[in-house]
């Protein structure tokens, strides 16, 4: 609804409900109401009227009886008075915050301000980069963390290897133990990075484990440990585990406390907040030893997370992008970091195996619903042909995307026998993510994961007939 419009009709209720109070309802528990206040919800069914008491002998309970006891009244005669079609369902909501000193017109700028007539489209839209604040808790644990692993999901992208490593690198600034987990058989993106080099391998997590526990898992780009595969069981001897992500929170298991928002573009962009907080230090005073003492953000680490942000983004592509990406974006360049560059390693990075290996699926692509679904898929068959490996799959499925008229991509990855990894992307509206958490995955809502069991063309059909129906 057009705010505008929105703003006139709950200025309109107000006057006449108030005359309505005034002058037709006789209830003696309704005298000491004055109304502060209309909320509307977006399609205008629900009108929440606040209300506030005052005087002597004044009992909100008593007056909200009265309210309701006149609610019939009111909402026919409100209907009649403004001449609308339906008249929204009147709710009283009893506000003490309410005083008879406040205008309307205060309220209503304040509701303004707060952002309570814009959509969530639009609220990001105002967003700045500073809006993102990290929770306190987060920032508490992890500085009472001593002995730190810092863990990527498994199959790690470079949102997910870049926070990582950038809060790696700061909790080692920070003076704390700090390992930073990896998988075998990383894809060609990751090499690259700052630090990568250092990586304990989730093979050898175990014994170190043993060797050495530490005192607080801090899970990156996941929120869940079983989004770790090998390294689960490990992970879990850990009691102290925090998660920053920016995932959808889906499933019945509870995600690990820390900072979970959905509205950010990357983790490493959630990361860089996390990073700029810790680096103001808690020192009380100079001589205050106890605390943390402030460090810079070097350039590695302003990589890594720019390495995030250019690939969850598509490059500032995709539909996550937000004027805050930019503003990071601006604020990681002025820093030093050499964006092309990263975006060269990271995000248009192929192996010539790769490459055999993508001639093999473009040629299994097929055209679906009139051509509003492709899928694709690649094979370990492929996989041998080529000696290329799964990781070497990443980016296939933007060019499925960008492909003319295409709205929803399935691409499915052999795992094992009859075992597929599928992933989902829609392009404009529509929600994969429904669809990926049917299987037990999850992600974002035009960018989803799960692993599903079956034929190869029975996983197709499926995924087709629930995509065509979304699409209805
Ligand atoms: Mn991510």
């Amino acid at each position: 609804m057009d705010p505008y419009r929105t703003n006139k009709v709950t200025h309109s209720i107000l006057e006449v409900l108030g005359e309505l109070l005034q002058s037709h309802v006789k209830d003696p528990r309704v005298g000491f109401v004055t109304l502060g206040g209309v909320k509307l919800n977006r399609d205008h069914s629900v009108a929440e009227v606040y209300f506030s008491v005052m005087g002597e002998g004044a009992n909100p309970q008593e007056s909200l009886l009265g309210l309701k006891k006149a609610r019939g009244f009111l909402q026919a005669r409100l209907g009649k008075t403004l001449g609308m079609r339906t008249t929204p369902e009147l709710r009283f909501v009893y506000d003490e915050s309410l005083t008879r000193g406040e205008e309307l017109d205060v309220l209503l700028k304040d509701l303004k301000g707060k952002g309570e007539f814009l959509t969530d489209a639009e609220k990001k839209k105002q967003m700045c980069l500073d809006d993102l604040q990290p929770p306190k808790l987060l920032l508490t644990a992890l500085r009472l963390a001593k002995v730190v692993w810092v863990v990527p999901h498994h199959n790690p992208d470079p949102d997910a290897m870049g926070s990582a490593l950038a809060l790696g690198e700061a909790l080692a600034a920070m003076g704390r133990q700090v390992r930073v987990l990896g998988y075998p058989d990383a894809p060609i993106g990751l090499l690259d990075m700052p630090g990568f080099e250092y990586l304990l391998n989730s093979d050898d997590a175990p014994a170190a484990f043993t060797a050495d526990p530490p005192d607080t898992v801090v899970l990156v780009d996941c929120h869940r440990i079983d989004r770790t595969g090998p390294l689960e069981e490990t992970l879990a001897r850990c009691e102290t585990r925090l998660a920053v992500d920016h995932h959808i929170v889906s499933g019945r298991r509870a995600p690990e406390p820390g900072w979970i928002e959905s509205r950010a573009c990357s983790t490493c962009t959630l990361l860089y907040q996390v990073i700029s907080e810790l680096a103001k230090g808690d020192r009380v005073d100079d001589d205050d030893t106890d605390g943390d003492a402030p460090f810079e953000m070097t350039v590695d680490m302003a990589t890594n997370l720019y390495a995030g942000l250019v690939n969850d983004t598509g490059g500032f592509r995709f539909d996550n992008t937000a004027p805050f990406s930019f503003e990071l974006a601006r604020r990681l360049s002025a820093m030093g970091v050499d964006t092309a560059q990263v975006a060269a390693q990271t995000l248009h990075r192929y192996r010539r195996a790769g490459i055999e290996l993508m001639q093999r699926v473009l040629a299994t692509f097929q055209w679906y619903d009139q051509g509003r679904i492709l899928a694709l898929h690649a094979t370990r068959a492929m996989l041998e042909e080529t000696r290329g490996s799964m990781t070497d799959t990443e980016g296939f499925v933007n060019i499925a995307t960008a492909v003319d008229g295409v709205r929803y991509v399935i691409f499915l990855k052999e795992t094992g026998d009859d075992t597929w990894r599928a992933s989902l992307r829609v392009r404009g509206e529509g929600d994969v993510q429904a669809v990926a958490a049917r299987y037990g995955g999850g992600g974002h809502r035009a960018a989803a994961g799960c692993t599903i069991e079956g034929e190869l063309n029975a996983v197709v059909d499926d995924l087709v007939a629930q995509l065509a129906a979304m699409s209805r």
